[in-house]
């Protein structure tokens, strides 16, 4: 059982090692937890990320390391009398990590070196510890001798292994990224956003802050390590259906005309009533002055964006040029260099739609072609090729199942509608009639609006329902939809007792 696990231990060492020198997505674990991600249908991705949330991630990496830990036991006692067994699994596991790196279009021909090293560790570590181990048990052996060999050669692989997996993680994390961003905030400056946000949240009733803080912002990618770019390696390709094919650097983007303004991102896997929404103020470049830059030619219908780590959204052509959308690459998040997690060095950020069509994070390409011709990430998963976010309400306070004082209760919450804008917000009390709630003030229709009534409740329990009406006149759908294929709708109601 102890060889399988240093086996296992080697490899992966091993592995990570290398991999830091080519590419840390290379590293076994990770890329086999990136290519399951990869191969995870809709449905099971929405119930990983409404039971875990941001913490899906976590809960796949561990599920991972159990998996490996009992199966590498399995191995070692299944081997104890022929190294076959073990062998077999070490070579399916080191198969399955060179088909995970091989099946990531954003890793290179020599990131294969990387679960090709763990094979080989892992393979040779068994077969070694496994022929001491049985010379310890032979027959007329000298016994102290090759026990005292058999330990000295597994204290030397725990160590190695645990050197190695150090060695490779110091190496791999050595990027300096903070020093990268620390640079930009200072370049940001005279690019504030004008607009005013007072009176733009009720946080003191319940609701979120206008703005939401970088470290609160939600997040979402496929990306199991957060790609450790820096603005001076970084550049970004124009290309395709174009006049001129343009190469953009950080400074390049840094002295074009900068614009700051603030957005509401929505994720299509928002349930009803959800966490998956945030508001910052991003500054970039419109994306309206890049694609006039390169001379957009007839017939291309699709923006399609590629990550540094293989990630693609399309965007429509027409939606990117709209001028009253102010479709941005942007550089700059509430006055700060864009958080690693959240795209460093630049994203896509366009208002009035879904994340997954149009958000790219660590964006380094963008393709001018058509819908046709080229299919994004989230297509072949189940998703719609084109999703607006759509009108919909939530309430903040009173939270579902909690309780507070009877007498004067103060429903709030947000809705949203970007780009159009929210018009009204009702709210119906115990299936009273629809009440109109004040609205705050609305900066931007590109960000969320917030809302808030009062009510005088009796002790008791109570239902509250929530829709809104955005300034096309439409009021939202009380039609239950599913995030799959284009995001969920339905009311959000929130039942809670008063005493
Ligand atoms: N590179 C990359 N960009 C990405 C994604 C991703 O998986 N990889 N996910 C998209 C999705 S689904 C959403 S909702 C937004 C979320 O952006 P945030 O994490 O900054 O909130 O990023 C988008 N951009
Ligand atoms: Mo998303």
């Amino acid at each position: 059982m102890l060889i399988g696990l240093l086996g296992v231990a080697a490899a992966l060492a091993a592995g990570h090692l290398v991999a830091a020198f080519i590419d840390p997505n290379a590293s076994p674990f990770l890329a086999v937890g990136n290519a399951a991600i990869d191969l995870t249908p809709a449905p099971l991705k929405e119930f990983a990320v409404t039971s875990f949330g941001t913490a899906d991630k976590l809960v796949l990496l561990s599920g991972m390391a159990v998996f490996l830990l009992v199966v590498a036991a399995a191995a070692g006692l299944l081997s104890r009398r022929s190294p076959v067994p073990g062998t077999v699994l070490a070579v399916l596991l080191g198969g399955a990590a060179v088909a995970a790196v091989f099946s990531r279009s954003d890793l290179g021909q020599l990131a294969i070196l990387a679960p090709a090293a763990s094979l080989g560790a892992g393979v040779t570590v068994f077969r070694r510890l496994h022929a001491a181990a049985l010379r310890v048990q032979e027959p007329g052996s000298p016994e102290g001798i090759e026990r005292r060999k058999f330990l000295q050669g597994t204290v030397g692989v725990a160590v190695g292994a645990g050197i190695a997996g150090l060695a490779g993680q110091f190496i791999g994390t050595r990027v300096d990224v903070e020093g990268s961003r620390a640079t930009v905030p200072r370049r940001l400056a005279r690019y504030r956003d004008q607009t005013t946000v007072a009176g733009s949240d009720f946080a003191q009733d319940g609701t979120p802050t206008y703005l939401t803080r970088n470290e609160n912002f939600y997040r979402i990618d496929t990306a199991l390590s957060v790609p450790r770019l820096t603005a001076e390696d970084w550049s970004l390709r124009i290309h395709g259906m174009v006049d001129r094919e343009l190469t953009l650097t950080f400074d390049d983007v840094m002295d074009m005309d900068l614009i700051t303004r603030t957005v509401t991102l929505t994720c299509v896997s928002d349930p009803v009533g959800g966490p998956y929404i945030s508001t910052a103020q991003f500054t970039g470049v419109l994306m309206r002055d890049l694609l006039a830059k390169v001379g957009v030619k007839a017939g291309a219908d699709q923006v399609f964006s590629t990550s540094s780590d293989g990630y693609t959204a399309g965007s429509p052509l027409d939606v990117i040029m709209d001028p009253g959308r102010n479709a941005m690459l942007a550089v700059g998040m509430n006055g700060e260099a864009l958080p690693p997690e959240h795209g460093f060095p630049a994203r896509l950020v366009v208002p009035g739609l879904y994340g997954y069509v149009s958000a790219t994070k660590w964006v380094t390409d963008i393709e001018l072609t058509t819908f046709a011709a080229k299919t994004q990430y989230w297509v072949p998963r189940g998703y719609s090729e084109k999703a607006p976010i759509k009108t919909e309400s939530r309430i903040d306070s009173p939270r579902g199942l909690g309780s507070v004082p009877a007498g004067k209760v103060v429903v709030a919450g947000i809705a949203w509608a970007q780009t159009k804008g929210i018009a009204k917000v009702e709210v119906q009390m115990d299936g009273g009639p629809w009440q109109e709630a004040d609205l705050a003030v609305q900066p931007t229709k590109e960000a969320w609006r917030m809302w808030r009534r009062t009510f005088d409740l009796r002790p008791g329990s109570h239902t509250v329902v929530v829709r809104a009406t955005d300034s096309s006149g439409y009021t939202q759908t009380v039609d239950v939809a599913d995030a799959v294929p284009d995001g969920a709708t339905g009311l959000h109601s929130v039942a809670f007792t008063t005493a």
